[in-house]
C-alpha cells in the first residue's frame, strides 16, 4: 500500500544573517533567496518547495528579526509575523558564533511569540563547521534545553548541508498528512522578474558599503525577449540620495558599469539565457518611508 503523502508550511526565522537563506537554497539545491554576509539580506518572505517521495516541505524564508526603525522595516517584521501564522511548524535558526546565551539571543518579545505558539518548534544551532571542538556545543544546547521552548534542537551546517537530512527526517515526523500543496517539479511561486530583481540587489550588496546597500531597491521596468532568444531587461536602482546615487554610478561610471556586469552574470545563469541589462540610477527621497512607495515597490 502508498504511505500517505505529509506536507506543509515551515517559517525559517531568526536574527539576521543566522542563515536562513543559505539553509532552504541548500535544501532545495536552487538559489531562491539571495545571500550575503551583510545583515537585511532579505526584505520579504521567499517560498522555496522541497518534494521528495511522500514529503513536500514548503519553506517561508523570512528577513531576519530587528526592531524596525522604517516603515520598511517594520514591513519586514510584517512577513515574519504572518509567516508564524501560516506555518505547520516553526523552525527559528541561531548562528553558534554569536551565541552568548538563549537571553541574548532570543530576547524576550521573541520567546513570548515561541512560547504562545502550540505549532512544533525545531531549533538549528546553525554554522556548527566553524566549531572545532565538538563539545563546545553541548552548553549551548544545555542552556537552549533549559528554556523548554523547542521540540528538538539539531546542530547544522547550511553552508556545507552538514545535518540537514536529519532535519528533513525531523520535519517529516511533524508534518501533518496532507496531499502536497504544489506540483513536485515546482520549485517557488515568486515570479521571475522578482528572482531578477533580487539579483541586482545581491550584487548592489556585494559591490557597495555602509549605508548605500541599505537604501537600495530594484524595481524592474521592462523584461521582455527583444532580438532571437536574447531579452532585454530594465531596472532601476532606487536610492534615497543624490549622494548615493553618485557613489553607485562611481566615477565615469565605472562602478556601476561592473556593477551591471556581475548582477547580468547571474541573472544569466539563473534564467539560462543571454540578456542585455540596462540599469538607472533614480533617487526617491526617504522611499523606506513612503507607504505608498513601498506597496508600489511590493512590500
Ligand atoms: N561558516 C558558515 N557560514 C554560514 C553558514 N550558513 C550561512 N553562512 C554565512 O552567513 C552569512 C549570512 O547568510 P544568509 O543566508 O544570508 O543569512 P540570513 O539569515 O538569510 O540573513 P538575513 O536575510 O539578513 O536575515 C553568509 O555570508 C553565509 O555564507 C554556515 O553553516 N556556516
Ligand atoms: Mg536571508
Amino acid at each position: 500500500m502508498n504511505q500517505p503523502t505529509r506536507a506543509g508550511f515551515i517559517a525559517i526565522i531568526g536574527r539576521p544573517n543566522a542563515g536562513k537563506s543559505t539553509l532552504m537554497n541548500a535544501i532545495i539545491g536552487a538559489k531562491l533567496s539571495i545571500v550575503s554576509p551583510k545583515p537585511q539580506t532579505t526584505r520579504k518572505r521567499i517560498l522555496g518547495i522541497y518534494s521528495d517521495n511522500n514529503l513536500q516541505v514548503i519553506f517561508l524564508d523570512t528577513p531576519g528579526i530587528i526592531k524596525p526603525k522604517y516603515e520598511l522595516q517594520k514591513n519586514m517584521m510584517g512577513y515574519v509575523a504572518e509567516s508564524i501564522h501560516d506555518a505547520d511548524i516553526i523552525v527559528p535558526i541561531i548562528d553558534i558564533t554569536k551565541f552568548k546565551g538563549p537571553e541574548n539571543y532570543f530576547p524576550d518579545d521573541i520567546q513570548e511569540v515561541l512560547r504562545k505558539s502550540a505549532k512544533p518548534k525545531i531549533l538549528l544551532i546553525n554554522k556548527v563547521d566553524t566549531i572545532f571542538k565538538k563539545n563546545e556545543i553541548l552548553p549551548v544546547l544545555d542552556g537552549l534545553n533549559k528554556l523548554h521552548i523547542f521540540d528538538e534542537i539539531i546542530p547544522i551546517s547550511a553552508l556545507k548541508s552538514q545535518n540537514t537530512d536529519a532535519f528533513i527526517n525531523t520535519l517529516q515526523k511533524y508534518l501533518p498528512e496532507s496531499p502536497f500543496y504544489y506540483d513536485p517539479d515546482l520549485l517557488s511561486t515568486q515570479p521571475e522578474k522578482f528572482f531578477v530583481s533580487e539579483l541586482i540587489r545581491e550584487a548592489v550588496l556585494s559591490d557597495y558599503r555602509e549605508e548605500v546597500p541599505y537604501s537600495t531597491e530594484i524595481q524592474i521596468t521592462e523584461f521582455r525577449e527583444r532580438t532571437k532568444g536574447k531579452w532585454y531587461i530594465s531596472a532601476d536602482i532606487i536610492v534615497e540620495r543624490k549622494t548615493q546615487k553618485i557613489i553607485i554610478i562611481g566615477a565615469k561610471g565605472d562602478k556601476i558599469k561592473s556593477l551591471g556586469e556581475k548582477a547580468r552574470q547571474s541573472i544569466e545563469l539563473h534564467l539560462g539565457r543571454p540578456v542585455y541589462l540596462e540599469l538607472f540610477v533614480k533617487v526617491r527621497d526617504k522611499w523606506r518611508n513612503n507607504k505608498s512607495m513601498l506597496k508600489n515597490l511590493g512590500y
